[in-house]
């Protein structure tokens, strides 16, 4: 099932011409609007009107996560507050997070968008959803929620935690789809399990993850778990939320929506823009947001872009499944762990230097994160009770400003970083 033929069945001449019509318009917007582009463009000596075809796009800078940092809290809105009805921020850093605005025709297309996601996630009227991402700042749960009413699916706005009354809403509500992070369906499912609940006495029918890496691994197990057919979902939040590419029932990669995003691969390290294909860090450029458009917005995710057709009709690119990041942030269980709130949190705690190793790895299926922390001379030698007592703090800011439960183990002054070699701060053990 296809929610808006007309435009995720385009062919690549017609794709491509409305996407320099829209990148055309967005370049102008943006240039006149919004003070940090001005500035960029004219630094370059490069303006909207440089864009023939939408390869010129490569030639524009690129935004970075730090730049909208630097324009918080509305810097870089190209249009005045007053046209802004929704507001939300991505996850992750305190603080100084970057935050996001929608106009009244942002949220129009936000909602087509994302009921295109559940659409080809198999979602239909007939329905009834189970939302379990927290409805809040984050953009997982709102984004959802309005693709969902405006399939006219019957949507149980549940938010995040309290698995108990999950599992009892979803039996006696007969959720037949279930929206969450893949980590978050697979508690679910081993928590049915314990409970004795049996998987076939429930509604379920499709599970809709996002917000984090779904291995096929993963997938598979959850599917089997808790009987369903499940597609994995991406997006960012400044780039709008979930809604930027979805899975169709061919499970061969994520249809990107290419009518509102312009998706470029480039090398990590040399910035240049790699050929279909290659396995690099997408680039995205958005073409119909009015509060707040991105131009080449760096993700940080890598993959790599397919245009063959795909047998569902669908004539959007694919990307892969995102493979990893080019920086240092790793998701654990959904949640978005950032060093700066690490390095924020410890400098906070008596006793430990903000030298750290961060150890994500997978033991039966869930994450697991594990925080080695280096204690001052100090302390080095203190009897056992206080260096349990800091453990104790630093996993309860953890659990408290981060969102995450880890482990941490205190280790010797300067053992994380012997000699010259400078260790590595992030250890990501799933990868294998
Ligand atoms: O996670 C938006 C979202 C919500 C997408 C719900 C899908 C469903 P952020 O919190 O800004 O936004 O995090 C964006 O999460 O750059 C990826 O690293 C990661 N991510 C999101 N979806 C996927 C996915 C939302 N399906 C960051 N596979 C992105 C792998 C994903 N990584």
């Amino acid at each position: 099932m296809i929610w808006d033929r007309r435009n995720e069945c385009l062919a690549r001449e017609e794709i491509e011409q409305l996407q320099l019509e829209r990148l055309q318009s967005t370049l102008n917007r943006v240039y006149r609007n919004v003070a940090f582009y001005k500035k960029r463009f004219d630094r370059l000596k490069i303006g909207p009107d440089e864009i023939q075809n939408v390869q010129n796009l490569a030639h524009f800078p690129l935004t970075m996560k730090e730049d909208l940092r630097e324009s918080y809290p509305y810097g870089m809105f190209a249009l005045p507050l007053r046209e802004v009805v929704r507001i939300h921020s991505s996850s992750g850093v305190t603080g100084k997070s970057t935050v996001t605005g929608y106009t009244k025709n942002d949220l129009q297309h936000w909602s087509q968008l994302t009921a295109r996601v559940l659409t080809a996630g198999g979602v239909t009227k007939d329905d009834v959803v189970q939302i379990t991402f927290k409805y809040g700042l984050f953009t997982g749960a709102f984004g959802l929620h309005y693709g969902a009413e405006l399939i006219g699916a019957s949507v149980i706005p549940m938010s995040t935690g309290n698995t108990r009354k999950q599992a009892l809403i979803m039996q006696d509500y007969k959720t037949t789809a279930l929206v969450s992070t893949p980590a978050y369906a697979l508690l679910l499912a081993r928590y049915i399990e314990k409970e004795g609940i049996n998987p076939q006495s429930l509604s379920l029918k499709r599970g809709l993850f996002g917000g984090e890496p779904c291995p096929e691994s993963m997938r598979k197990e959850i599917e089997e778990r808790l009987l369903i057919n499940a597609t994995d979902n991406y997006g960012v939040s400044e780039v709008m939320g979930p809604g930027v590419s979805a899975e169709c029932e061919h499970k061969n990669g994520l249809h990107l929506y290419e009518d509102h995003f312009i998706p470029e691969i480039i090398d990590p390290q040399t910035l240049r823009v790699l050929p279909p294909g290659t396995e690099g860090e997408l680039v995205l450029t958005t073409l119909t947001k009015e509060a707040f458009p991105l131009v080449r917005y760096r993700t940080r995710d890598i993959t790599s872009l397919d245009y063959a057709p795909c047998a569902c009709g669908r004539t959007l690119v694919r990307m892969k499944k995102v493979l990893g990041r080019s920086d240092d942030i790793i998701i654990i269980k959904g949640v978005k762990v950032f060093p700066s709130q690490v390095e924020a949190i410890l400098l906070e705690v008596e006793g430990v230097e903000p030298r750290y190793q961060m150890i994500a790895d997978r033991v039966e299926g869930m994450d697991t994160l594990e925080l080695k922390v280096e204690v001052n001379e100090k302390v080095f030698s203190d009897e056992i009770k206080i260096l349990q007592n800091i453990s104790a703090e630093i996993e309860r800011k953890l659990r408290e400003i981060v969102g995450v439960s880890g482990k941490v183990k205190l280790v010797a002054p300067e053992s994380l970083q012997p000699g010259e070699a400078k260790a590595a701060k992030v250890i990501d053990r799933r990868k294998k």
